[in-house]
């Protein structure tokens, strides 16, 4: 606590960057640090100071906490964020910061370890009138009560690991039969990607949609809700694309869960920004999953339809300045969507496909916002999460923004490696996706590789713009690259022109 003059970002890539900006804005000499994949990254080259960790593998360098806190202590680094990923959530690493007497951006260890574990963050919220899925918030012992317990919730039900969170170490149990055997697998699933083997039972939620909440909660009691991100389109647990608000929110029902978020802080004594999670089903119930104690990389549009700076926030807040507003100033502005550009390849089951960026021209324009960590010419490294660049626009309502990013997209070129652009060019036309009518199926429910050629339907359609786009090549001769988004650029100005 107490004002920060030099901050360490134990981070890489966009969020680094994303980080130190801020805390150049409000005065705060900034610290990367960096392994040797990334010697020559944007981050490094922002920053006024950098370390290097180790070698490319993150446990040789990025996880070294440390390390990292050696390093705070001899060059008089007073803070540091943590980003997303890495040591983010690791309660034992915040908890030597704290000891180090450097200050940590983010919640305390005490908070991070209880809301870690899912049972004890059930029991923890249960207090405090928030939500939950029907079930057991005890870890199963006795079968023929868990048995009992599924049998009054009702067929299917869902095995969850205490120790799990976002999707890992879950199980389904279509019915009472496959019970003992299903929970035995999950036991000892957990026991061994987790060393818990504690296990409850829920109610499966068979057509959710993921909504989240994020909050901000400072050192003096105050904690507001910043209203909520709707992130259903997501792959294997993966998000894809996020926006705020969501279509489906009523008045009511927003200010119904962002005050279950609150309480939900108020539970845990959490301190700074966090997300809680949410699963929404068809009749509009809600239930809470669990809190994600960290800065997310969804946390763009929640800027966008606010206008805070969630970086800022967190930086005062860890500072020990009361928030400066209330829940009564805050107002949603407009329309927020987030696409997350990977190098994956679609076309591919979402192969990582990592290599040089050839060509890499951002869209530019009203209501844009590009996120990212590398520059044209760079190699997009192996060793992490090849996410290239986070697109974000903001419009004045849904539509807009659907159209705003629709150009966004299209105005993007990435040659070099294959990525999810065309993907995400895909969802943005989709009728349930444009509708709103979607939840955390839609991947798999609508999307095959067959999706990437929409073109070869448009071009019957385009005939009569054949003749004009014959014109054009021959007096300005396009290169037939493929870009990124799967279709061959030419074609994709084609369909534009027209
Ligand atoms: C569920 C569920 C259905 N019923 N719990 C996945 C991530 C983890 N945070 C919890 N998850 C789920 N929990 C009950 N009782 C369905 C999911 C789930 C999911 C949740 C949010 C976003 C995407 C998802 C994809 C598959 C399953």
């Amino acid at each position: 606590m107490g004002h920060i003059k030099k901050l360490l970002v134990a981070n890489r890539a966009e969020i680094a960057l994303r980080i130190m900006r801020t805390a150049k804005e409000i005065g705060i000499e900034t610290v990367a640090v960096y392994s040797e994949a990334d010697r020559n990254a944007p981050h490094v080259h922002y920053a006024d100071q950098a370390f290097c960790l180790g070698p490319a593998a993150s446990a040789q360098s990025y996880l070294l906490g440390d390390k990292i806190i050696a390093l705070c202590l001899e060059h008089q680094i007073d803070a540091i964020h943590p980003g997303y990923g890495f040591l983010s959530e690791n309660a034992d690493f915040a908890r030597k910061v704290a000891q180090a007497g450097i200050t940590f951006v983010g919640p305390s260890a005490e908070s991070m370890e209880l809301m870690g574990d899912k049972l004890s963050a059930k029991q923890t919220v249960k207090q405090y009138d928030v939500p939950l899925v029907p079930g057991l918030d005890e870890a199963i012992t006795d079968i023929e009560l868990a048995k009992k317990v599924a049998n009054e919730i009702g067929f299917p039900v869902l095995i969850k690991a205490s120790a799990g969170g976002g999707g890992k170490g879950m199980r389904i149990v279509e019915e009472a039969s496959e019970f003992e055997s299903q929970m035995a697998r999950a036991v000892s699933e957990a026991e061994k990607s987790f060393g818990n083997g504690a296990v409850f039972v829920e109610k499966f939620v068979g057509s959710p949609r993921h909504v989240e909440i994020q909050v901000l909660a400072d050192h003096h009691g105050n904690v507001v809700y910043l209203f909520e991100r709707e992130c259903s389109i997501q792959r294997r647990h993966q998000k894809v694309i996020e926006e705020a608000p969501s279509s489906v929110l009523s008045e009511a029902l927003r200010k119904q869960m962002g005050e279950a978020a609150v309480n939900v802080c108020k539970a845990c004594g959490y301190q700074n920004a966090g997300t809680v999670e949410f699963l929404l089903d068809e009749k509009h119930d809600f239930y809470f999953l669990e809190i994600n104690t960290r800065l997310q990389v969804e946390h763009p549009v929640t800027e966008m339809i606010t206008g805070l700076d969630l970086v800022r926030e967190q930086i005062r807040v860890a500072e020990g300045h009361p928030l400066s507003f209330r829940q009564e100033d805050l107002r949603i502005h407009g329309h927020a969507i987030e696409v997350r550009v990977y190098a994956e390849d679609p076309a591919n089951n979402f192969l990582p496909n990592v290599g040089k960026l050839a060509v890499y021209r951002r869209p530019q324009g009203p209501g844009i916002r590009v996120d990212d960590g590398y520059e044209e010419g760079m190699d997009i490294p192996i060793y992490y999460d090849p996410m290239i660049a986070k697109l974000i626009v903001h419009a004045q309502d849904r539509e807009c923004a659907l159209a705003r990013m629709i150009r966004a997209i299209d105005d993007f070129e990435i040659v070099g490696v294959e990525t999810t652009l065309g993907f995400c060019r895909f969802v943005m036309g989709h009728e349930a996706f444009v509708s709103g009518n979607f939840d955390t199926h839609f991947v798999n429910q609508y999307f095959q590789p067959a999706s990437l050629q929409p073109e070869l339907a448009a071009e019957e359609r385009l005939i009569a713009g054949t003749l004009t786009d014959k014109v054009l090549q021959e007096s300005s001769p396009q290169p037939s690259v493929t870009s990124s988004n799967g279709r061959p650029s030419s074609n994709w100005k084609r369909n534009r022109i027209n």
